[in-house]
């Protein structure tokens, strides 16, 4: 090990986030994020907490803006589906201290959104990416998993009433299956009552919006900025 890679471990290892000023702490807690530790951003998160931040401020200063890095930087090419996997960890990690803060003020969370792969079709990794990446983005997801027929779909969003409803396929056999879920919608008179994304490696816009799809992404940092930009659309007409 050279003298170099030696002192720039010992410089993180004397890193005590309870020593840090507030502003500093944030900063290394969007590091943190970034390199997937978990218990950091536990302790980070419970710091703030003691210090006297809100929930709602811990989840947007240090998690949701350090998330924002890690989707930048993964839309680029420069992050990879492993790291982003632990970076997602990590944030779940402080999310989950927060979500019964944050259900106790009672306030109004980002969005909610019921997400599934569609029938036939068993890919789930793009999907669950999706899932972390919206939850790290301060989501509420409820994730309905593979192989959905349209009933699933139905009955989750009748019990959970959220604002997207997002829909994942690998397979070119399975992808028409999302215009049976939107056509289904639309004859109940239930179709605007959601924003639909729609996302998985054969689709593209063309497809998106040949089905009838609010949006097609294509990955899951295009996913969050879809769908707090429609949230927002959606929140603004009413
Ligand atoms: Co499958 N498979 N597979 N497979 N598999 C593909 C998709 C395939 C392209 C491989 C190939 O032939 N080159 C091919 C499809 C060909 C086609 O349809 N034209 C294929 C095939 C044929 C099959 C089987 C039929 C093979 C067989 O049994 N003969 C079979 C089908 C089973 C079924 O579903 N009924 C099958 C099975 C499997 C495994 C079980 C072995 C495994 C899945 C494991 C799992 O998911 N738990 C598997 C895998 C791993 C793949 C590949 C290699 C990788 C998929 C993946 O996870 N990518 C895949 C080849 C490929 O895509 N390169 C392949 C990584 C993931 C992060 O990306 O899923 O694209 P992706 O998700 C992205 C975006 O697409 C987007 O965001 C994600 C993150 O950035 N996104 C969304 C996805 N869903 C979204 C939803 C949204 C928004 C964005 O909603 C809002």
């Amino acid at each position: 090990m050279s003298d170099e890679t030696q002192n720039h471990e010992d410089d993180e290892e004397e890193i005590i986030l309870s020593e840090l000023e507030t502003d500093e702490l944030v900063e290394q807690m969007h590091d943190d994020l970034y390199n997937g530790l978990k218990e950091e951003i536990i302790e980070g998160t419970n710091i703030l907490l003691e210090r006297g931040w809100g929930p709602d401020k811990v989840l947007a200063d240090a998690l949701v803006e350090g998330m924002r890095i890690v989707g930048i930087d993964f839309r680029d090419g420069i992050l990879f589906v492993p790291e982003v996997l632990m970076a997602a960890n990590a944030m779940k990690g402080g999310m989950a201290i927060l979500r019964p803060l944050l259900a106790e003020t009672g306030a109004e969370t980002v969005g909610k959104m019921v997400i599934g792969t569609v029938k036939g079709d068993i890919h789930d990794i793009g999907k669950n990416l999706v899932s972390m990446m919206m939850e790290g983005a301060g989501f509420e997801v409820i994730d309905i998993g593979i192989n959905n027929p349209v009933e699933n779909y139905l009955e989750a969003i009748e019990e959970h009433k959220p604002d997207i409803l997002g829909m994942s396929a690998l397979l070119t056999t399975t992808m028409p299956y999302m215009k049976v879920v939107i056509d289904t919608l639309k004859e109940q008179g239930m179709r605007d009552d959601y924003i639909v994304l729609v996302g998985g490696a054969p689709l593209n816009e063309e497809f998106g919006q040949a089905i009838g799809a609010d949006a097609y992404c294509r990955d899951a940092a295009v996913a969050v900025e879809t769908a707090k930009a429609k949230v927002a659309e959606k929140r603004a007409a009413r």
